[in-house]
């Protein structure tokens, strides 16, 4: 690594992909900051500092973000739910972090938004980030909202954001949706080292799935930030198939690349409606 950055902060440490790219990050950092409303399940090595923190008080961010250069956020709500968490942890806490970003000089954030901001086209389509979002869910919502923000915060105030529409990131791919949505854990790793290396960007929207074989989404993540997969679902499509047969044509399921967000409805606290309890 030719350029260190001075200082990366990392929300959402103690997550599932938080941990999966910190070891990442410290290579490109002379610091990382690692912080989360949990515990991490790890504590901070050399080159690593830790603070407990909930994004939804804004109160605490000049502390957090002091000294910070950049901010890969990965922390938030990352589950169908009712609209109060989703509005403290995805909302609310969004727009502190850019709000507090701005007082503290942070020149760029690198958003983990989500697939399912389009989950509500067809999966007969091939969706392009220059369209317009399609939320599947009301967790997809506050996913493009941090999208909005951090275009809203390029545009007035100049501090960078590269929002990564990460797909269905598994360690392997867990079902037939896979074969489009997955992000293996080596490419989300490489995805997000683009996004951080990049050169100016100003604002720019990609698509963050691995080299599969059906095409969901397409883009210029590669001419954008040089993110170029090398994971393929395809490679596991007979362990796919073995274990999760085909849903029937026009399965509600099967029309949709939403896939089983579809299974959780908010108004019951994430519980399934009964005309989706047996999908296939
Ligand atoms: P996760 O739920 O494992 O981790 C999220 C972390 O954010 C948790 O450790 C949680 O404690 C923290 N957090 C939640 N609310 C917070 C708050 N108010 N203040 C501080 N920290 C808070 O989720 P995961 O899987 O690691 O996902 C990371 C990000 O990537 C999320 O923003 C999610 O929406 C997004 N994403 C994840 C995908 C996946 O396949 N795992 C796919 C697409 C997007
Ligand atoms: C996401 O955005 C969610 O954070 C995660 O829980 C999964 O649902 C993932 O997408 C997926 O599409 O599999």
């Amino acid at each position: 690594m030719s350029h260190k950055i001075g200082r990366i902060l990392l929300t959402g440490a103690a997550g599932n992909l938080g941990r999966i790219i910190r070891p990442g990050l410290r290579e490109q950092a002379k610091v990382l900051r690692l912080t989360d409303i949990a515990p991490l399940p790890e504590a901070p090595v050399e080159g690593e500092e830790s603070t407990l923190c909930d994004l939804a008080d804004r109160g605490a961010l000049d502390t957090l973000l002091e000294g910070v250069d950049l901010i890969v956020h990965m922390g938030g709500a990352s589950h169908e739910q009712r609209f109060d968490p989703l509005m403290r942890s995805n909302v609310l806490a969004v727009y502190n972090l850019y709000d507090a970003a701005l007082a503290h000089g942070v020149r760029r954030v690198v958003y983990a938004s989500s697939n399912h901001v389009t989950g509500y086209y067809e999966s007969t389509e091939c969706v392009t980030p220059g369209m317009a979002m399609r939320p599947d869910s009301l967790y997809a919502t506050t996913k493009g909202f941090g999208e909005l923000v951090g275009s809203f915060y390029w545009h007035r105030h100049g501090i960078e954001t590269i929002c990564l529409r990460i797909g269905s990131c598994t360690e392997q791919p867990k079902s037939q949706r896979a074969l489009a949505a997955w992000l293996s854990h080596r490419d989300l790793c490489e995805l997000v080292r683009c996004a951080i290396a990049a050169p100016a960007v100003g604002f720019a929207v990609v698509n963050g799935v691995s080299n599969n074989p059906v095409k969901w989404y397409d883009g210029d993540a590669a001419e954008l930030i040089g993110y170029r997969p090398q994971d393929s679902a395809g490679e596991h499509a007979e362990e796919i198939a073995a274990k999760w047969p085909p849903l029937r044509s026009g399965h509600l399921l099967q029309r949709w690349q939403a896939g089983n967000i579809l299974r959780q409805d908010y108004r019951l606290d994430g519980g399934i409606p009964p005309e989706l309890e047996n999908p296939v």
